[in-house]
């Protein structure tokens, strides 16, 4: 499938047996299933979020940290968060955001079919993801690895301990073509349960019924925290795959694509500057024209999304810049613990960079 791809609401054909297989014993896993058609042109994402009046979000069925809801339906995590920034931007109102609670397996056909304007969803960029099926990665908004989680009493300190354990996963993930690649390569033999929800996962793991929990590393410390006794379980050293995850958008819509791709980015950058959700008001004079340019007292870098210029300044105030959203969600305060690591900021020994604003 090539560039050209325009994608009608309505009007998504699929091709299931298009999906890339790879046998494991007498499993057949397809982990994207591939949009073989799609018509008609495509109205601007912007405009006809503007008509409606918010944004529909396409987000995890509940994973702590990056997209869950608590008993009164309220969603937060960093993934709620990008698509709380993108309302900001757009409407200058973060609430502006109406949730779809997706599977692995859902996540991409709900994309292209115009059922949600934003996948945010722990979703693993991929060549495959992105060239075959008429989607765009705006960014990434955590960089994560695969790993496997194991109760103690196992005894087992490395995965190449594993031969022949029966491992829980979740379907449609690039998590089970991974651990598929792995035991091959180490000449190990394995057996694959796979769920498509993940609090089935959690709960054929919890019971006993697999050895092992395997996902990204950053699912495995939020998943942890619904088991019985966490602390019965450990994760094992091995990272075995890249996981660059981050938000997409339906390919063919520069102007949203853009949108999504800066919100993104000024959520990097205000941690650069030293921007942050309680001094970005008054920072908006700062003599620095760097920041002026983000914060909208200098240019029209909003116009040039289509938006106005105080986009960047109303998702700093009303969801923080990129550290405040990690150590909300995820960070060494929360359950899930997780230190910056790679996803500290480029002058900070980590990878985040982000493009300028000029
Ligand atoms: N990043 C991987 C895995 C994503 C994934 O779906 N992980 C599971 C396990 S952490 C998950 O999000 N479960 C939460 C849910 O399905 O709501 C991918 O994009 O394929």
């Amino acid at each position: 499938m090539s560039n050209n791809i325009i994608i009608g609401i309505g009007a998504l054909v699929i091709g299931g047996a298009a999906g890339f297989f790879i046998g494991s014993g007498n499993e057949k896993i397809v982990e994207v299933e591939k949009i073989v058609e799609v018509e008609e042109s495509q109205a601007s994402t912007l405009d006809a979020v503007r008509a409606k009046g918010f944004i529909q979000c396409g987000v995890s069925q509940g994973l702590p940290g990056f997209s869950n809801s608590n008993d009164d339906g309220k969603w937060t995590g960093i993934d709620v968060d990008l698509c709380r920034a993108v309302a900001a931007a757009v409407f200058g109102d973060a609430d502006k955001v109406k949730y779809t609670p997706l599977s692995a397996k859902q996540r991409f056909t709900a994309l292209a079919s115009g059922e949600i304007d934003i996948l945010s969803r722990n979703t693993t960029w991929t060549m495959t993801r992105d060239t075959q099926l008429g989607l765009n990665f705006a960014g990434v908004n955590y960089y994560d690895g695969q790993g496997m989680m194991v109760p103690k009493s196992l005894g087992a300190k490395s995965s190449m301990e594993l031969d022949g354990a029966n491992i829980c996963t979740n379907t449609g993930t690039t998590t089970e073509l991974n651990i598929t690649d792995y035991f091959r390569a180490n000449g190990m033999s394995f057996n694959l349960v796979a769920f498509e929800k993940a609090d089935e996962v959690v709960a054929a793991y919890d019971s006993g019924r697999c050895d092992v929990y395997t996902t990204d590393r950053s699912g495995l410390a939020a998943q942890r925290t619904k088991l019985t006794n966490p602390d019965d379980h450990m994760v094992l050293p091995e990272i075995i795959s890249k996981e660059p995850l981050g938000p997409v958008v339906r390919q063919g819509d520069d102007s949203w694509f853009n949108i999504v791709r800066w919100a993104l980015r000024a959520m990097i950058n205000a941690e650069e500057m030293g921007i942050s959700s309680a001094n970005a008001n008054s920072m908006v004079t700062d003599n620095n024209p760097a920041i002026k340019r983000l914060l909208g007292s200098e240019g029209n870098f909003g116009q040039e999304l289509g938006l106005s210029n105080d986009w960047a300044l109303n998702i700093i105030t009303q969801v923080g810049n990129y550290e405040e959203s990690y150590e909300r969600n995820v960070g060494p305060n929360t359950p899930l613990k997780l230190d910056r690591g790679v996803n500290a900021l480029w002058s900070d020994g980590g990878i985040l960079y982000a493009a300028p604003v000029r």
